[in-house]
């Protein structure tokens, strides 16, 4: 039977095909919630109405030459998103280098709170840089890959920000070390000398989508990009409490694309 819908995004084959044409960027985050808010922000710098084009697992808006998008939490979750959203701009015969961005939340290593973290490198929890994804029961071995001129062009527009690699986790507690889940098989001793380890091999966030994402881009033909807030440093802390410069990385990105549409000088 023919697919008329994406079916995670929600959106039509229809709708895809004459909104998406001439996309130059795409914006995604964990939540609904911070999509619209990332929506929003790019309305008014970009001064173009957000069109809701999807609503199902994830929600999906356009900003004039961006979309903007949900993903939920972790790779698997990720690589649903940005799979259909890439089936969205081949069938609209989009000719453009369109540039990803995710936007998210992470946890710093040696670094504070409301922070930013830009990504030079995506690695596994092996610190590889692969997305290792198994298909008719083989491992396919993916290679991540950051944009270096994004990431440079970033940092010019706003300097504040923290250049560094990215561990990204498949779960939230065991897996990146920490000690307070429901299980724990290590002892807080283990957990110091795996964070020290993460420091020293200059890893300055953990999160969990960016080995996905980069990957995954890089081997459709697009760049990206991964402009994280810093919710707590791990080095200090595990558990999160209150969240400080809540719209900082999302400030950073529309300062980004707001200057690339407009024309604006970067470096
Ligand atoms: C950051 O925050 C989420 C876990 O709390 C996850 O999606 C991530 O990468
Ligand atoms: N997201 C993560 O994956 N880890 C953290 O510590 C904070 C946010």
């Amino acid at each position: 039977m023919k697919q008329e819908f994406f079916y995670h995004i929600g959106l039509s084959k229809d709708t895809a095909k004459r909104e998406c044409k001439e996309i130059q960027y795409v914006c995604v985050a964990g939540t609904d919630e911070r999509a619209e808010r990332i929506a929003n922000k790019l309305s008014e710098s970009l001064l173009d109405t957000p069109l809701l084009l999807g609503k199902n697992r994830f929600v999906v808006y356009k900003v004039k030459n961006v979309i903007v998008a949900s993903h939920g939490m972790g790779g698997p979750s990720l690589s649903i998103c940005i799979n259909e959203l890439l089936q969205c701009f081949k069938i609209s015969e989009n000719k453009e280098n369109v540039v990803f961005f995710r936007i998210g939340t992470c946890g710093g290593i040696g670094v504070k709170p409301g922070s930013v973290v830009v990504t030079s490198e995506a690695l596994n929890e092996y610190l590889e840089p692969y997305y290792n994804n198994i298909v008719l029961f083989q491992e396919r071995k993916h290679r991540t890959y950051m944009d270096p001129k994004v990431v440079e062009e970033i940092v010019s527009i706003t300097p504040s920000v923290i250049v560094g690699k990215t561990m990204t986790a498949n779960e939230f507690y065991e897996n990146q070390g920490r000690v307070d889940g429901a299980y724990c098989s290590f002892t807080q001793k283990d957990q110091t000398q795996f964070l020290t380890q993460l420091y020293q091999q200059g890893v300055r966030n953990i999160e969990m989508e960016a080995v996905q994402l980069s990957a995954i881009v890089h081997r459709a033909g697009y760049s990206c990009a991964v402009v994280c807030l810093v919710l707590i440093n791990r080095l200090e802390k595990e558990h999160i409490e209150a969240i400080v410069n809540e719209n900082a990385a999302i400030d950073v990105v529309v300062e980004y694309i707001t200057r690339k549409t407009h024309s604006i000088y970067i470096i």
